[in-house]
């Protein structure tokens, strides 16, 4: 009997992966546990095991294509077995599951009964009557100005939306009871409420129907570049298209504002190289961004507001009693943000163990989405590759960010005209206005610097 080996489960809410590679052939023995082949989601690159150990029969799918949750790959013929199909035993998701914390245990509970209830929800009347009614509903939104608003839910009513749209809409501060959903049945997609959003920032004009879902969110009409020389299209991943969504979604939502300072590091910086010196593993050397995230661990403790999540369709602020930060990291595959968790109680050396092995990961395409999720802050540093600054953008749900350019020997005067060469770390806060006030930032930024500026003073402190 031969088994199906499906397409597992790989993480909350995805439903579809893209198969970049198929590591085996028709006719190869394969053993459990080894990858056959590896997919990628709009979170990560996950390579899938095999589930039984045998031999491979027919492949089903193609590199490149696109497959939902639970659809065949290939069928192995079990060690001893041949013939006929059976579906495969295991189906569940390759990453490993972390402990489930009450509050986590509560959220899904949460969302079951969300799913629940949107898939219990009554469609609404004119869906009932089927087909005929769908071009009068269409003619109603068209008409429908960039301000008119979608009359709230009766009691006990419940809005058609999956639990992945409810939550990217109370991410980015959408009353889902408002958004007018395209899909059947007046259903609520992303795109729907992605929509609304643009129109809530920007007055943008409402689209009659959910056009096909574009790769990139906001996008120009482009001309025929081939008139002006030779071209090639590319596709874009889904990495860069999730990396498109995100940064249109929260450049067009939140009214960031940039601070700009600069943090002397000469004292760091030599302490740093001295210690380095000693060591010869990577895997231990004193990082300028291990230091910094030391630094935002005790700062956010301080500044809970900069650790936390704006919910504008309740009128409020998610305070979060952890710490995780996300750290931006340049990989082959595009930007990738793993987090690292409860920074705020690590020690120094354990932020430099666990950054290593994160960002080691995250080039390795090998990150987890569980790895990539629950962030509060996130830190971007650039100052390994260069530039004098630049204006990170905010990464949804979170309400603020730290950009870090290189660090330059400058020449810095005192009162008296007397200059000194001093190294300078330039570092740029973008934040929410709509949580966050400036004089707020500039402190924040400020005690950064400080803190920064007198590593010995940080040692006693921390
Ligand atoms: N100023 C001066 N030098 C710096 C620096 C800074 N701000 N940051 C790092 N460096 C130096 C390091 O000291 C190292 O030099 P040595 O080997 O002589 O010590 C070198 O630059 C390379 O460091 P690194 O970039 O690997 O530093 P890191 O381990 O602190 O950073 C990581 C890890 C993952 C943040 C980094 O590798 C990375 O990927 N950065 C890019 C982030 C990114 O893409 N941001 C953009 C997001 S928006 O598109």
């Amino acid at each position: 009997m031969a088994t199906e080996f499906k397409l597992p489960e790989v993480g909350e809410n995805i439903e579809k992966a893209t198969v970049i590679r198929v590591l085996v052939n028709e006719g190869d023995t394969v053993k459990k546990e080894q990858t056959l082949v590896e997919i990628e989601t709009d979170k990560a690159t996950i390579e899938v095991p095999s589930t039984v150990t045998g031999k491979v029969g027919k492949i089903k799918v193609k590199e490149g294509e696109s497959v939902p949750v639970g659809a065949t790959l290939m069928t192995i013929a079990e060690e001893g077995e041949a013939g006929e199909s059976r579906p495969a035993r295991a189906e569940k998701a390759p990453k490993e599951e972390p402990p489930v914390s009450r509050k986590q245990e509560a959220r899904r509970a949460e969302e079951q009964r969300e799913t629940a209830a949107a898939e219990e929800a009554p469609e609404p009347e004119e869906d009932s009557r089927e087909r005929k009614a769908a071009p009068r509903r269409e003619a109603r939104v068209e008409q429908l100005t960039p301000a008119a608003r979608k009359a709230p839910p009766a009691p006990g009513q419940t809005v058609p939306a999956s639990p992945s749209v409810r939550r990217l809409a109370r991410e980015i501060g959408v009353d889902i009871s408002e958004v007018e959903g395209t899909g059947p049945g007046g259903r609520i997609s992303e795109d729907d409420v992605k929509a609304h959003a643009r129109r809530q920032a920007g007055g943008a004009p409402r689209p009659a129907r959910a056009a096909a879902r574009p790769a990139v969110s906001v996008s120009a009409d482009l001309p025929d570049f081939s008139r002006w020389g030779e071209i090639e299209a590319e596709p874009l991943n889904n990495i860069r298209r999730v990396i498109s969504e995100r940064l249109s979604l929260s450049w067009q939502t939140i009214p960031h504002v940039h601070h700009h300072d600069k943090a002397d590091i000469t004292e760091l910086e030599e302490l740093r190289r001295r210690r380095n010196a000693a060591i010869d593993d990577p895997a231990r050397k004193l990082t300028v961004t291990a230091v910094l995230l030391k630094v935002l661990g005790k700062l956010l403790r301080r500044h809970p507001k900069f650790n936390a999540s704006l919910d504008a369709a309740n009128n409020q602020l998610i305070l979060k009693h952890y710490c995780h930060i996300g750290v931006a990291a340049d990989t082959e595959r595009g930007l990738l943000v793993p987090v690292v968790r409860d920074v705020d109680r690590k020690s120094i050396s354990e932020l430099v163990a666990d950054l290593h092995a994160l960002a080691g990961r995250a080039r390795e395409g090998k990150l987890s989405p569980e790895e990539m999720s629950g962030g509060t802050f996130t830190v971007s540093n650039l100052g390994g590759i260069g530039g004098v600054g630049f204006t990170p953008i905010i990464n949804l749900p979170e309400v603020a960010i730290l950009g870090v350019s290189r660090a330059a020997y400058e020449q810095v005067f005192d009162r008296e005209g007397n200059g000194r060469v001093r190294l300078l770390l330039p570092v740029c806060l973008g934040y929410d206005h709509r949580v966050i006030d400036g004089a707020e930032a500039a402190r924040f930024v400020r005690e950064m610097c400080e803190l920064l500026t007198s590593p010995f003073d940080m040692l006693f402190e921390i």
